[in-house]
């Protein structure tokens, strides 16, 4: 049956819905949230494997908009862990009673456009519909989990969880025997977290990344004073900075330095907490070839002074790109882990897995018995989540089509040729401490809304010219990255998707935050002359 019409449908409620609902209540608008889950959180709902936690600093990563919530939340750790970070959600949605509007249970498969209506209708995969002029997605960039493509992944007779689908209840892993596919971010908290009480872990590495120490530790009460007290220039330092983390490149040159400086440079960020290593580094170290082979040189030693056994040091080490040059996984004693005797790392270049049997995985060596199967596979990143609804605009125009290639959009925020369907954290957006992006577009897209309402527009659609001004501004801001150079998600590669398996993409806007915000804000004050109403 279908419900009533609201004014904007959201679809998620991760931060991105969470916020957007609550601004469009502020202007008074009816807008309802659709969610796949039982419950508010995104990524911190799904997510519940052993040892999540983000990699931003706590203070630097909840929501700046109510003083009231900074004052009264309390993060219990520098970089606060999953079931933390889910708790302060459920905090925020209570505080602002945001699920009084929201539905969960409710996967969304399709949204089409009526154009004679001017208005979306979505499906949900119950077969109800809904529908609204506005459709915000707030899809989360990393949503769509994928699990290998191996053959016989069914066939394995003990239970198998992909890291993105953690029983809410936890499993109890403690002295079996547990094979792990994956060496990224999540697979790195994973490994090191159950580790510790696991009878023997078997890590299946494709692709090693470079990673450094996370040193996160807990909050005293001083320093939660102070933190308190100081959010005002927290928040401001993260406007300045290009990622908005509180880290900012070093103004100097690696190749400007002595090797001594340089060195004592790194030794001093490896002992600092957070991504200071990462985007706080020389500001050469991600943009040239000859300042990244030196970090990487210096990198390949700590992993080198870290693992006893010398060969599999060596597997650990990156052979296919440079330091920093794909997300840089934040660790917490991870390298020592395979000095652990029941540690075993299976290098699947050299003995690649054929198949997933009853019992365990055969490689082309032997067949390894386990108890549980962990996939920390990861996700079909930003464009997923939006190849997996059948979104349809005017004239049935497919989106999934349309962004078969590279998407087109205007400021990451609308797709070219779909009309009143608002991203939040789409592609082709600055991405870095999510929370700080997406306040900063969902703040965009209100007033985006706001001037519609005010002026009695009733149709939104980006500009082709504006479209492909933006299509060339994030191909310059990507071009001079070793970054773009390098398969990840992040550039849209994911061997685990049809279609998706080698073509690099560019998702991101790798000009900044800084800029990125320069220019929307541009928009905004001149009346928006990129976009077309109606
Ligand atoms: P990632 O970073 O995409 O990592 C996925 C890992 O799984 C990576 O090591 C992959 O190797 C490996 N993988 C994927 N498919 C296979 C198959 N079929 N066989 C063997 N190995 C495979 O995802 P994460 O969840 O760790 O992190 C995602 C983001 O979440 C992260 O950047 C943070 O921002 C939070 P590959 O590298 O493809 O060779």
């Amino acid at each position: 049956m279908a419900q009533p019409g609201y004014e904007a449908i959201i679809i998620g409620a991760g931060i991105a819905g969470m916020y957007q609902l609550h601004r469009l209540r502020e202007l008074g608008m009816r807008a309802r949230v659709f969610e796949a889950g039982s419950d508010v959180g995104g990524t911190w709902y799904w997510n519940r494997y052993p040892g999540a936690r983000f990699d931003s600093e706590s203070w630097s990563y909840g929501y700046s908009f109510s003083q009231e919530l900074l004052q009264e939340w309390e993060w219990p750790e520098h970089f606060a862990a999953q079931p933390d970070t889910l708790r302060y959600l459920n905090h925020v949605a209570d505080k602002f009673d945001l699920r009084r509007d929201m539905q969960f249970h409710s996967r969304v498969t399709a949204a089409t456009w009526d154009e004679a209506a001017t208005r979306w209708t979505i499906t949900l995969e119950s077969g109800e519909e809904a529908s609204a002029p506005l459709l915000i997605t707030a899809l989360g960039p990393l949503s769509a989990y994928t699990l290998p493509n191996i053959p016989g992944r069914d066939d394995f007779a003990g239970p198998a969880f992909h890291t993105a689908r953690w029983p809410r209840e936890g499993v109890d892993l403690r002295g079996k025997r547990v094979g792990i596919i994956g060496t990224g971010a999540t697979a790195i908290q994973t490994i090191q977290t159950i580790a510790k009480e696991v009878g023997h872990l078997t890590v299946f590495q494709r692709t090693p990344n470079w990673a450094a120490p996370l040193h996160n530790r807990r909050i005293t009460p001083e320093e939660q004073a102070q933190i308190k007290a100081s959010y005002a220039e927290i928040f401001e330092r993260c406007r300045q900075t290009d990622t908005c983390f509180i880290h900012q490149a070093d103004p100097r040159r690696a190749l400007d330095v002595s090797p001594e400086e340089r060195e004592a440079f790194w030794e001093k960020l490896y002992a600092e907490p957070g991504f200071g290593i990462w985007v706080g580094n020389f500001r050469d170290v991600l943009v040239d070839p000859a300042a990244n082979a030196l970090m990487t040189e210096w990198a390949k030693k700590k992993i080198r002074e870290r693992v006893k056994d010398p060969v599999t040091a060596e597997k650990l080490i990156p052979k296919n790109h440079g330091f920093g040059t794909r997300r840089l996984p934040l660790e917490s004693g991870y390298y020592e882990v395979y000095n652990q005797p029941n540690v075993a790392l299976v290098d699947i270049n050299e003995t690649p897995i054929e198949r997933i049997t009853p019992r365990g995985i055969l490689t082309s060596a032997r067949e390894h018995a386990f108890d549980i199967l962990i996939y920390a596979t990861g996700f079909d990143g930003v464009t997923g989540p939006y190849d997996r609804m059948a979104i349809t605009g005017p004239g049935g125009r497919s989106l999934r089509e349309d962004w078969q290639g590279t998407p087109r959009t205007f400021l990451g925020m609308l797709a070219e040729g779909f009309p009143n369907m608002l991203m939040v954290l789409g592609p082709h957006t600055a991405r870095g401490n999510i929370p700080r992006n997406i306040e900063e577009i969902v703040d965009w897209l209100t007033g985006l809304v706001r001037y519609m309402r005010e002026h009695g527009h009733r149709r939104v659609e980006a500009r082709e010219d504006a479209v492909e001004y933006w299509a060339r501004h994030v191909e310059a801001a990507a071009s001079g990255l070793l970054f773009s150079q390098v398969a990840s998600w992040q550039t849209g590669v994911n061997r685990n998707v049809a279609g998706r398996e080698e073509v690099r993409r560019t998702l991101g806007y790798y000009g900044g935050a800084v800029k990125y915000r320069r220019i929307a804000e541009r928009v905004a004050a001149a009346g928006y002359r990129e976009l077309r109403f109606a």
